[in-house]
């Protein structure tokens, strides 16, 4: 629906550029390498040339640790106003890997790489998949692009060829997917062919006019050894595809069957293996668009030269300009993208916004008391897909469960009935304009996402976040991090649960490898580095947490018995409680104990020897003390279900499993009454403690089904990546 223009034009597909492999081959990482003559990477070629196809916007799938380099040198694309965003290849995969096999550190491959893009892909729109060392030429996307716009009935996939003669490297054998073609067109098959080259036997003796024209064939292996002869105009595939979503379910499926036929730890799941596996077995069509002549790669470092200089030409010729992305010369190939194809650009700010869920580590129902917590950001995200209106309303719709709905801006004030997603949205909208921000556009748009609902893992909060980044960018507002973390976290209020400030500031805070520790009144989120080889497994109580019914009403009553225990024991503030030296301390939760009713007693206790745990946790955090990080997370828990009454049966078990099955630590995480518990362990133990948690505590319960069960890394904070 959105994504559609007014004249039935399809949205502009998206290329999603696999720039995460390891270049062992090469020495370096090749993908960043400048090879025009203004410094341009043959990515940047790439994303220049798809453009000027008609592609509207650029996945960029990279390696976790490369994520900072690749943001740095792709500013200028950025502040060229191209739609780009990155996907972070990892070993584990929220629902296909939830563990990485011990001792694997390959890749999974180009197969695997496009599923790591998923969630960043348009959902109902066509895609393209290139690698970021290969420069295929303009005329290749423009072909693929008219492909993708009108396929032919049936067709899922298009693989664009070139003359193998062409591909070939005269610095050592290469290796190309060499495509047989069905008489209708399509691929019959796919083999990989190995140490491709010209047969040197065969070579041309120059004498003559006629001897001259013959090209000799191309020889070279399969994968398992056999020869292979064939003419020097077969057609290769050099990993350009096209592609429609619903390949998507049908690679996922493969992956597991992979996975399940227990791979080798350097054996990887191939995109061009998988697609030829798809058209031998399934049937499934896939087209071949010739590119002819242009294509042009880094195989080897004296490829490079070669690339240089004829990017050189080509740049001398007038294709393209020697700075790419100068706000000048980037004007004229947008304008003169394939309008015809794909529609006009849009004129209002659109884009994805992004924001984490969190879990937190140390620090539980103490943030609305206004004392320090320890949450981290997650690699789960929820995900709005929005372009600007030019009226003020919301129009969103989500999946299955999380139906349509709209509301206009100056009614945001007015909520859906409790439980319904658009109140978080609304919210957001309320706490801006109850902010002063001027709101005079409206978003239409698409909420997905992988963050578990109602698991204690503030899926509420990154939705708030999210509304309001798109809120903010479509009306071309700012409101710095902090600000908007604080007048977020009031704002969701108004749904009802009389939350603290930790979720909003984790989601819109978070860094890559930290955790966060966030203090408050006034706010600041200070990050303190996780220490290597540690992992946080989050495991599902198989209880759902929904805030909207009787969780609301017991954390609200949670939140009253702290205020009124404090102010029974004549303070105002349970920071001065929680700073008191040692023996001040202990007095004053004794004197609570002797004054206080037994409930409200034991409610302070917790709080107050919460805030100290967070403050002892940090500091083993930052000396890489775990083990008693993880005692503290032990305590933690006990002081929560006996203390705060939050825990349940089930969590306790969780907790339990782990702990006996090698654990650092663990606890419940968030508000409680179900959700999820996180457990600390080294990387060694990671796999066995999953493992118990699935014989303990899964298995004798019909299993996790797609609960939450998975190892979490802390994660960097929300995000709008614009078009
Ligand atoms: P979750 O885990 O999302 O239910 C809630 C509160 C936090 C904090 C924790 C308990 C909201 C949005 N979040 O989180 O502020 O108080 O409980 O530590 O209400």
């Amino acid at each position: 629906m959105r994504h559609v223009e007014s004249d039935d034009r399809p949205e502009r597909p998206t290329l999603v550029i696999l720039a995460a492999g390891q270049s062992t081959r090469f020495g370096r990482a090749k993908q960043l390498e400048p090879v025009g003559p203004g410094g341009g990477s043959l990515l940047e070629y790439a994303v220049y040339d798809a453009l000027r196809a008609g592609f509207g916007h650029f996945v960029l799938v990279v390696r976790e640790r490369q994520r900072d380099e690749f943001e740095a040198r792709l500013r200028p694309m950025r502040g060229a106003g191209i739609s780009l965003s990155l996907a972070c290849q990892r070993l584990v995969h929220p629902d296909l890997v939830p563990l990485a096999p011990p001792g694997r550190v390959r890749p999974w491959g180009t197969g695997f790489a496009v599923l790591a893009a998923a969630t960043s892909l348009r959902r109902r729109g066509a895609f393209a998949v290139c690698n970021a060392d290969d420069f295929y030429g303009r005329v290749a996307y423009e072909r693929l692009a008219h492909a993708l716009a009108a396929p032919p009935p049936g067709i899922r996939a298009f693989a664009v060829t070139y003359s193998l003669a062409d591909t070939l490297s005269a610095f050592g054998g290469v290796s190309r997917g060499l495509c047989e073609e069905q008489p209708d067109g399509t691929l019959l098959r796919m083999t990989e062919g190995l140490d491709l080259r010209l047969d040197g036997a065969a070579q041309p003796t120059g004498e003559g006019a006629d001897a001259s024209a013959v090209r000799p064939d191309v020889v070279g292996c399969t994968p398992s050894g056999a020869a292979i002869r064939v003419g020097a105009d077969s057609q290769a595939c050099m990993g350009l595809w096209g592609f429609f979503p619903d390949i998507l379910p049908l690679l996922s499926r493969r992956f597991e069957s992979f996975l399940a036929a227990s791979p080798g730890i350097d054996d990887e799941f191939y995109l061009s293996e998988t697609v030829s596996n798809l058209v031998v077995a399934e049937r499934t069509r896939c087209g071949l668009v010739p590119a002819g002549k242009g294509w042009k790669g880094v195989t080897f470092p004296g490829d490079h030269e070669g690339v240089a200089v004829s990017l050189r030409q080509l740049t001398d010729a007038g294709a393209y300009p020697v700075d790419l992305w100068t706000p000048h010369v980037h004007a004229e190939p947008v304008r003169s993208a394939q309008a015809s194809l794909f529609g006009p650009p849009q004129a209002l700010p659109g884009g994805v916004a992004t924001a984490p869920g969190r879990i937190n580590l140390i620090g539980e129902h103490i943030d609305y008391n206004g004392l320090p917590v320890l949450p981290m950001a997650l690699d789960r995200h929820i995900h709005l897909e929005f372009e600007a209106l030019a009226h003020a309303t919301v129009e969103l719709e989500g999946d299955s469960a999380h139906g349509p709905f709209a509301f206009r801006l100056d009614r945001a004030a007015e909520s859906a009935p409790a439980g319904h997603w658009s109140n978080y949205v609304r919210a957001a909208a309320r706490g801006l304009l109850d902010h002063g921000v001027e709101l005079r556009r409206g978003i239409r748009g698409t909420v997905t996402g992988t963050v578990p609902v109602a698991e204690g893992l503030s899926s509420s909060s990154a939705l708030v976040v999210a509304s309001a980044l798109a809120l903010l960018h479509a009306n071309e507002e700012q409101v710095e991090a902090l600000e908007l973390a604080a007048l977020l976290a009031r704002a969701e209020r108004h749904v009802g649960v009389q939350g603290g400030g930790m979720d909003q500031a984790a989601s819109l805070c978070g860094q890559e490898g930290h955790a966060l520790r966030i203090d408050f009144e006034p706010l600041r989120v200070t990050p303190v580095p996780v220490p290597e080889g540690w992992r946080w497994i989050i495991a599902s109580s198989l209880t759902r947490a929904e805030k909207a019914g009787a969780v609301r009403e017991l954390y609200n009553e949670r939140r009253a018995q702290c205020a009124e225990a404090l102010e029974r024991v004549g303070r105002t503030s349970w920071l001065e409680v929680m700073e008191a030296d040692q023996a001040e301390f202990a007095t004053i939760l004794a004197g609570a104990q002797k004054s206080l009713p037994l409930t409200l007693s034991r409610r302070f206790r917790h709080v107050a020897t919460e805030g100290r745990r967070v403050i002892e946790a940090e500091r083993a955090l930052r000396g890489e003390n775990m083990s008693a990080f993880g005692r503290l997370m032990n305590a933690s828990h006990a002081s929560l279900r006996d203390d705060f009454g939050v825990s349940t049966p089930a969590l306790d078990e969780i907790v339990g499993v782990a702990r006996d099955a090698g654990a650092a630590g663990a606890r419940l995480t968030g508000a409680g009454f179900g959700g999820c518990a996180v457990a600390l362990c080294g990387a060694d133990e990671a796999k066995a403690v999953i493992e118990a948690l699935i014989d303990g505590f899964y298995a004798p319960r019909g299993g996790v089904g797609r609960r939450a069960l998975f190892v979490a890394d802390a994660s960097n904070g929300a995000i709008v990546t614009s078009e």
